[in-house]
C-alpha cells in the first residue's frame, strides 16, 4: 500500500464545455487528496515535454495544438493506489470504448477530444506533477474527513 501522486488535467475541451466542476468532483467524491489546482495556459514547450513519449506518432502535432489551444485545469492528487484508480475513473482513451460511469464514457465521444488526462504510472505521476507545478504551488494538509476515509 503505497501513497502515490498523479497528475490529472482537464483538457481545453473540458474547460470550454464547462465540465471543470464535474470532473474535479469525480475525484473529490472518490476520496483522494487534492494537493494542487490551477487554471493554466500551457506553453508549447511544456506540452511537448509532457507528451514526449508520443513524439513521432501521426496524431502528435494535432495533440500539441489541442492541448495548447486554450486553458487547462491542472491538478495533483494523492492517495494509496491513486494512479490506477484515477485511470479507471477516467476510462479508455477512446471515449466510445470507455465504460459508462467513467468520465470519458459519460462526457466525450472522440479520442482527440477526450476531456481529461491522467498519469499512467506512479513514476509518471511524480514526473508530471513536478513538470506542471512549481514549488510552493502544492499544499500539504489533512482534510477533516480523513479519519472517515481510511481506518
Ligand atoms: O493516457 P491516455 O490519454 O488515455 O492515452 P495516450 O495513449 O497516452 O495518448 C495521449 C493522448 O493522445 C490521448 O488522450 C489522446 C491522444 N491520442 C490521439 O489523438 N490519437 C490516438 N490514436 C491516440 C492518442
Ligand atoms: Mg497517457
Amino acid at each position: 500500500e503505497e501513497v502515490e501522486e498523479t497528475y490529472i488535467m482537464v483538457k481545453p475541451d473540458g474547460v470550454q464545455r464547462g465540465l471543470v466542476g464535474e470532473i474535479i468532483s469525480r475525484f473529490e467524491k472518490k476520496g483522494f487528496l487534492l494537493k494542487g489546482l490551477k487554471l493554466f495556459q500551457c506553453p508549447k514547450e511544456l506540452a511537448e515535454e509532457h507528451y514526449k513519449d508520443l513524439k513521432g506518432k501521426s496524431f502528435y502535432p494535432k495533440l500539441i495544438d489541442y492541448i495548447t489551444s486554450g486553458p487547462v485545469v491542472s491538478m495533483a492528487w494523492e492517495g494509496v493506489g491513486v494512479v490506477a484508480s484515477a485511470r479507471k475513473l477516467i476510462g479508455a482513451t477512446n471515449p466510445l470504448q470507455a465504460e459508462p460511469g467513467t468520465i470519458r464514457g459519460d462526457l466525450a465521444v472522440q479520442t482527440g477530444r477526450n476531456v481529461v488526462h491522467g498519469s499512467d504510472s506512479p513514476e509518471n505521476g511524480k514526473r508530471e506533477v513536478a513538470l506542471w507545478f512549481k514549488e510552493g504551488e502544492l499544499c500539504e494538509w489533512i482534510p477533516a474527513q480523513a479519519p472517515w476515509l481510511r481506518e
